[in-house]
């Protein structure tokens, strides 16, 4: 899978570029990450590639010139492709899994990261064919949203978890996280490693018994507990099975309700 990443902060990257999971996918060659600075696809002294907003107001806009030709580069060096151009913007579509999985099945996509108070709206209406934020809070630019799309597809390539058996895993207890199964999924449950007895706060008993079906149950009815109590939003999405549902009245019927968050959706 290849990015084609513009921004006028290529060295922004080089720390995600350099540790985990990007590191082993880039060194596995499972995916290629190129950097253009946009600064590069100006033709002044100054290398501009803002100015003032038409019809005046605070801030600055990013022209969109230095944008279009950064594009057209990449055109020219991947001849005969096509690939989805990628305005990381507060406009966009929310980035969920389910967006992440449909990114995945392109082997090509070109990440346009933004800052200043805009982006001339031509690079909206005739470059870029798909608009994603990261979520409804303001940051400077799109490079950090960039470089979170860039993680959550990589992780979907074939071959770059290594571990494969964590998904399988995820499946097999049903506890895929809201970030398993495009967005449909439940809260994982608890886990604990040693020491058994922490300070006075111990594991509980199931985990150390060694009963794996009463193990599973466990994990299943505190998944769907935390679940409940934490994003009872999910649960209006997820497929549950006649077990669930029982393990889900026990948890209602023993655990106080859930708590109201603020999420916005609710
Ligand atoms: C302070 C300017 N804001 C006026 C209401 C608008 C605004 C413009 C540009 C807010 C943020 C930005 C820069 N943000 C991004 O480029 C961005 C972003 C984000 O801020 N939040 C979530 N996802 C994304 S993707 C790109």
């Amino acid at each position: 899978m290849l990015f084609d990443v513009v921004t006028i902060f290529p060295e922004f990257f080089a720390s995600i570029l350099e540790h985990g999971l990007l590191k082993r996918a880039r060194a596995g060659g499972q995916v290629d990450i190129r950097l253009h600075d946009l600064r590069d696809f100006t033709d002044d002294r100054h290398r501009t590639v803002d100015d003032r907003p038409f019809g005046g107001g605070p801030g600055m806009v990013f022209k969109p010139e230095p944008l279009f030709r950064a594009v057209e580069r990449v055109k020219a060096e991947t001849p005969g492709e096509t690939f989805p151009v990628i305005l990381l913007s507060p406009q966009g579509r929310l980035l969920t899994q389910a967006v992440t999985e449909e990114l995945a099945r392109d082997p090509h996509l070109v990440l346009l990261c933004g800052r200043y108070e805009g982006i001339d709206e031509r690079v909206a209406e005739h470059l870029a064919t798909d608009e994603v934020s990261i979520g409804d809070y303001v940051l400077s630019g799109g490079e950090l949203a960039a470089a979170v799309l860039i993680e959550a597809v990589t992780r979907l390539l074939p071959g770059v978890l290594g571990n494969e058996e964590s998904r399988e895993q995820d499946s097999f207890a049903g506890t895929a996280s809201p970030a398993g199964g495009g967005g449909k999924g439940i809260l994982d449950c608890p886990h604990y490693t040693r020491p058994a007895d922490f300070r006075g706060w111990k594991v509980p008993e199931v985990l150390l018994s060694g009963n794996h079906e009463e193990i599973y149950q466990w994990r299943r009815r505190r998944a769907l507990e935390k679940t409940w109590r934490k994003r009872p939003d999910l649960l209006a999405s997820v497929p549950l099975n006649e077990t669930d549902r029982v393990l889900l009245e026990q948890v209602k019927g023993a655990v106080s309700p859930p708590v109201a968050h603020s999420r916005g959706d609710s």
